[in-house]
């Protein structure tokens, strides 16, 4: 049995608030806002417990002030306009200037304290996802608070009692506000900073939206035909590339919260799963991988050591999560007679291009497209066109590259006698098997692929 005073202990460690101060006499911390889409350097410790920071891709991590030993964050819910990639920007809904919002860093055993203004034309709230917290804390409109009305501010505060990946977004008019981007990182770093350090760590989340080309606002109804696949609300080649020194140890933490799972791939390496949302991977229940599916409403990490050198494609292995917009509607025309479908659809349609009876790559040209939308397949490399979009990127990883420089290093250069080439043959046909009639039907002959340039 417990005592009354064992159950009142329990109950404020539990909680963990009841030594924390009424909050409404005091100043709101200010609330940074971020304008530029670029990955920013880490935010390192400034007070506190020592950690490493990560690094958010194509984003940044939300400056605190120390208040009394909490730790205090100001999120501001509010529209932003945020560039998917060079030629796109879309009208989303936020956090301090940016969709996704800025990661939260803190550290195991901190008290944070986090006020959220809303400066959205409705109401809304933030639910912590994958945090263990006091039930009043957890976000959810209507059943765990009032809604936070526009205008008004709300003051969440919890101590924070495991270290691992998190995320953050609405639990109010939830369907539309996470179409329209408002999600972000949290991470809370273990206070052992020897419990499995990495020398690079990179966040981000995913989201998809349903964006019409030419147009700049999602549809937020829409249930499974999305056209931007996005990291950190950015597409191909609007991702930065993530920069490796050869040898680090790296972790990158992935969230998703679109409606689908995502299998992420990394080219060159074999990686763990180390971290979930609901925790830290017991390094004896790991085993090799090099793609990690990541479910929906779920943060997986992986750890590597960059022991490769190059340019590593780093993407969803879904094939129509790696491209753009342009490529969702189109049908299927390999081995359709060009000239054929030319003169029907020029009938129908004189300005129209027929495109792709012998596949979709267009070897650099890229489709005349309405304003603010990006090509289907895009991106060039130092031996060409690279037909991607969506969510793909390249980590690249460099022999002596600064402890904290995350500048692009440019193209690798790879040493001599290393690269696929081609050579020279006759243009001869390679020899084939005939295959024997399926069916003794009249007139049914035999396959042969002649003619067929390979
Ligand atoms: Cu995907």
């Amino acid at each position: 049995m417990f005592s009354r005073r064992q159950f009142i202990g329990a109950g404020a460690a539990l909680a963990g608030v009841a030594a924390w101060s009424k909050t409404s006499a005091m100043a709101l911390p200010e609330a940074p806002i971020m304008e530029d889409a670029t990955t920013q350097p880490p935010l390192m410790p400034t007070s506190g417990p020592d950690y490493n920071p990560v690094v958010t891709l194509n984003g940044w991590s939300l400056p605190f002030r120390m208040n009394n030993g909490v730790k205090e964050f100001h999120l501001v819910a509010e529209p932003v306009e945020r560039e998917f990639a060079d030629g796109m920007k879309a009208h989303l809904w936020g956090y301090n200037g940016q969709s996704p919002g800025p990661t939260i860093e803190a550290v195991e055993g901190d008290k944070i304290r986090i006020f959220v203004t809303n400066k959205l034309p409705e109401h809304t709230t933030v639910h912590w996802h994958g945090m263990i917290l006091p039930s009043g804390m957890d976000g959810v409109g209507g059943l765990s608070q009032p809604h936070i009305k526009p205008g008004k501010t709300f003051v969440y505060e919890f101590a924070l009692r495991h270290s691992g990946t998190f995320m953050y977004h609405p639990h109010s008019d939830e369907m539309v506000q996470m179409a329209m981007g408002m999600m972000g990182m949290i991470v809370v770093h273990p206070r052992d900073v020897a419990f499995r350090p990495v020398d690079r760590d990179f966040v981000f989340v995913m989201s998809s939206y349903l964006i019409d080309p030419g147009t700049y606002l999602p549809k937020v109804n829409e249930m499974t035909n999305f056209n931007m696949w996005t990291w950190n609300s950015r597409v191909f080649p609007g991702i930065d590339p993530l920069p490796v020194r050869l040898g680090d140890h790296v972790r990158v933490r992935v969230g998703n919260l679109t409606m689908t799972n995502h299998p992420i791939h990394l080219h060159g390496h074999t990686f763990a799963v180390s971290c979930t949302d609901g925790g830290w991977v017991q390094q004896s229940a790991q085993w090799p991988e090099v793609t990690m599916d990541v479910p929906v409403g779920a943060v997986r990490a992986f750890d590597f050591v960059a022991d490769n050198p190059g340019d590593w494609a780093f993407h969803c292995h879904k094939s129509h999560h790696t491209m753009n917009a342009m490529g969702h509607d189109m049908t299927n025309l390999i081995g359709v007679s060009k000239k054929d479908l030319a003169k029907a659809v020029g009938k129908l349609a004189p300005d129209a291009m027929v495109m792709g009876s012998t596949g979709m790559a267009m070897g650099g040209m890229e489709m005349p497209a309405p304003d603010n939308t990006l090509p289907m397949m895009t991106g060039t490399g130092q031996f060409g066109p690279i037909e991607m979009g969506g969510m793909f990127t390249v980590m690249k990883i460099r022999e002596g590259l600064g402890r904290d420089d995350y500048r692009d290093p440019g193209p690798y250069k790879h040493p001599a006698g290393t690269v696929a080439y081609e050579i020279e043959v006759p243009a001869v046909e390679p020899p084939r098997q005939e295959r024997p009639v399926a069916n003794d039907k009249k007139g049914a002959k035999p396959v042969n692929m002649k003619g067929m340039k390979m």
